[in-house]
């Protein structure tokens, strides 16, 4: 085994395109998927196969795991544990902060050397600069495969704390999600006017790229931690909820998208914090209270 041999688990579209890469860039890869017949191309275009995980984490010194969730990668994983020892194991399949410290904690127990990953990319961008790979765990293990991993993209360890590329990847998947429900909320509106959807994406696009930078300014007041800037307040929110929500029902258009936010502004409003800055509803999404 050199250490340019990598094997991957998961040919699915993601991790088909990860193998791709490692054997455009060189290494010696070997591949294996539960669905033999997705190897054919890979043996075809230059990849070793293997008939079981075992076989596949036992050709390469790197394993990179690329299934579809966590159960998966330890129904694949606990079998193989002794053949996994002394060996690196980088789990790109998305998993939970938890799971990722429940894998790095099951690795360590077998002598595993773990470093959990997180793909902020599309199987397309795999191998360029914009696909940004985040990972966490064992820093060592991430050194020495970092070779292999700069070449699927962007590489950032988040720390040693092997759930902290995942927290990251949910944290900046949450922030995403909300922002394409905004999208169908105000397509949802405008469209009961007969606008085409890609009219209103068209103008959400150009209202929301202008509003973005102001995303820093909310930082700030909750880094700053008082919530008396004199920005705008919760009372002051609550009436803007209130009309947009009110928009929304008079177009005949459920406002479940909206109401959440309300709901956490009218909690501090209750607890005579009106006139605070709106970030403080922050405070009101801590479940130890
Ligand atoms: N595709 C994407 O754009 C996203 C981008 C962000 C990161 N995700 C994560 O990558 C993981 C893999 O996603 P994927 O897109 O490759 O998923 P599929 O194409 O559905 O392939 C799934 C592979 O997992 C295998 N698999 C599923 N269950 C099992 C199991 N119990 N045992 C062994 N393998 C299993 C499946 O095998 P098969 O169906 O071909 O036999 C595929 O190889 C994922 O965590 C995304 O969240 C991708």
């Amino acid at each position: 085994m050199t250490a340019t041999a990598v094997t991957v688990l998961g040919l699915g579209a993601m991790g088909s395109a990860v193998a791709e890469r490692l054997r455009a860039t060189g290494r010696t890869t070997t591949v294996w998927n539960r669905t033999a017949a997705k190897t054919a191309p890979h043996a075809a275009a230059g990849s070793k196969t293997a008939a079981t995980v075992a076989a596949a984490v036992a050709a390469s010194d790197l394993t990179l795991v690329v299934l579809l969730d966590h159960a998966a990668v330890r129904e694949r994983l606990e079998p193989v544990a002794a053949d996994l020892k002394g060996r690196t194991l980088v789990d790109l399949t998305t998993t939970t902060p938890n799971q990722a410290r429940e894998s790095a904690a099951w690795a360590a127990a077998h002598g595993i050397r773990y470093v959990d990953g997180a793909v902020m990319a599309v199987p397309a961008m795999i191998g360029t600069p914009q696909a940004r790979l985040l990972y966490s765990g064992d820093h060592d293990a991430y050194t020495d495969a970092l070779p292999a991993l700069e070449a699927l993209g962007t590489a950032e360890y988040e720390g040693a704390d092997a759930g902290l590329a995942a927290l990251k990847d949910m944290a900046l998947l949450s922030a995403m999600d909300l922002m394409f429900l905004g999208y169908v909320q105000a397509i949802a509106m405008m469209r009961t006017a007969g606008t085409a959807a890609a009219d209103t994406a068209a103008d959400v696009e150009a209202w929301l790229a202008a509003m973005l930078p102001h995303g820093r300014g909310i930082a700030d007041v909750i880094d700053g931690g008082t919530y008396d800037t004199g920005g705008q307040s919760v009372d002051f929110d609550r009436r803007g909820l209130a009309s947009l929500i009110n928009a929304s029902r008079e177009q005949g258009v459920r406002a479940d998208l909206l109401e959440p936010h309300l709901k956490l502004l009218d909690e501090l409003a209750a607890t005579g914090r009106g006139a605070s800055d709106w970030p403080r509803i922050i405070d009101r999404l801590a479940i130890r209270e």
